[in-house]
C-alpha cells in the first residue's frame, strides 16, 4: 500500500491517516507531497481523484479522504472498538470530528512548529474546545477506563477515534489549550505516544512554509 500524505507541519487529514495506517500494523510506502508549491496539484491528482491528501493506494484501489480511509483499513484490522456500543459511539465522535469544529480548524489550524499560546480564541472556537473536552472525558470514563482492550486511549486501546483527534492534540500543544482531569490526561498520553513524536519530529525537520497557514507570525 502507498500513502500518499502533505506537509507534516500542517497536513491534519494526513496525519490522521497516517495515524490509522500505522495502528493497522500494515506495510505501507509514504509518499509525502509539500502543499501548495508549482506542481503540487498535479502531483495530488496523480494519485488522489479528489485533488487532495490523504489518500491511500491499496494494489491499484484509491481510497481518499481521511475517513474513509480510517474505515478501509479496518475492514483489514481492529481499528474500532470491539464493544458495539463503543463502537458506535467512536464512529459518531469521528464523524462529528470529520464533519466540525469548523471555527476551531479556521482559527487554530495545525501548526506543529509554532508556539501561538493565546492565538485564536473566538467564542465560536471555545465553544469548540469546550465539546472536545466533553467527549474526551466522555469517551475515558464511559468507554476508555472499562474497555474489554483496555488502554490510556479514547476507548481503551489506540483507535481510530484517537487517529481522527490526534491534530486537536497538536493544536491544543501549540495554541497553550490546557484540558483539566482525565481530558488533561489524555492530551498528555497523545503527545507522548511515540508515533506522535514520530511525526513531530519529522514535522519539524521539514523546510517549506505555507504562509497562508502560518496564522500568527
Ligand atoms: N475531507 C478530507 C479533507 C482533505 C483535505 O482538505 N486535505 C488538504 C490537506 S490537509 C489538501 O489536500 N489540500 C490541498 C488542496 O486543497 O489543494 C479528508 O478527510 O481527507
Amino acid at each position: 500500500m502507498k500513502l500518499i500524505i502533505g506537509n507534516k507541519n500542517y497536513s491534519s487529514w494526513s496525519l490522521r491517516a497516517w495515524l490509522a495506517a500505522r495502528a493497522s500494523g500494515l506495510v505501507f510506502e509514504e509518499i509525502r507531497i509539500p502543499l501548495f508549491i508549482p506542481g503540487s496539484r498535479e502531483r495530488i491528482l496523480s494519485h488522489s481523484p479528489s485533488g487532495k491528501v490523504p489518500c491511500l493506494i491499496d494494489h491499484g484501489l484509491p481510497v481518499w479522504d481521511s475517513l474513509a480511509i480510517c474505515e478501509y483499513l479496518a475492514e483489514k484490522a481492529p481499528l474500532w472498538p470491539t464493544d458495539p456500543a463503543a463502537r458506535a459511539i467512536a464512529r459518531s465522535v469521528s464523524a462529528e470530528m470529520h464533519s466540525g469544529f469548523m471555527e476551531l480548524r479556521r482559527q487554530m489550524t495545525m501548526n506543529i512548529r509554532k508556539d501561538y499560546t493565546g492565538h485564536g480564541h473566538t467564542p465560536a472556537v471555545d465553544a469548540d474546545i469546550v465539546r472536545i473536552e466533553a467527549i474526551w472525558n466522555d469517551c475515558r470514563t464511559r468507554f476508555g477506563a472499562k474497555a474489554t482492550t483496555p488502554g490510556p486511549f479514547l476507548f481503551g486501546a489506540f483507535s481510530a477515534a484517537d487517529a481522527m483527534y490526534a491534530p486537536i492534540c497538536f493544536r491544543f500543544r501549540t495554541y497553550g489549550v490546557k484540558p483539566a482531569g482525565a481530558a488533561g490526561e489524555y492530551l498528555a498520553t497523545m503527545l507522548a505516544h511515540p508515533w506522535m513524536l514520530e511525526w513531530d519530529a519529522a514535522a519539524r525537520a521539514e523546510t517549506e512554509s505555507i504562509p497562508a497557514e502560518d496564522l500568527y507570525g
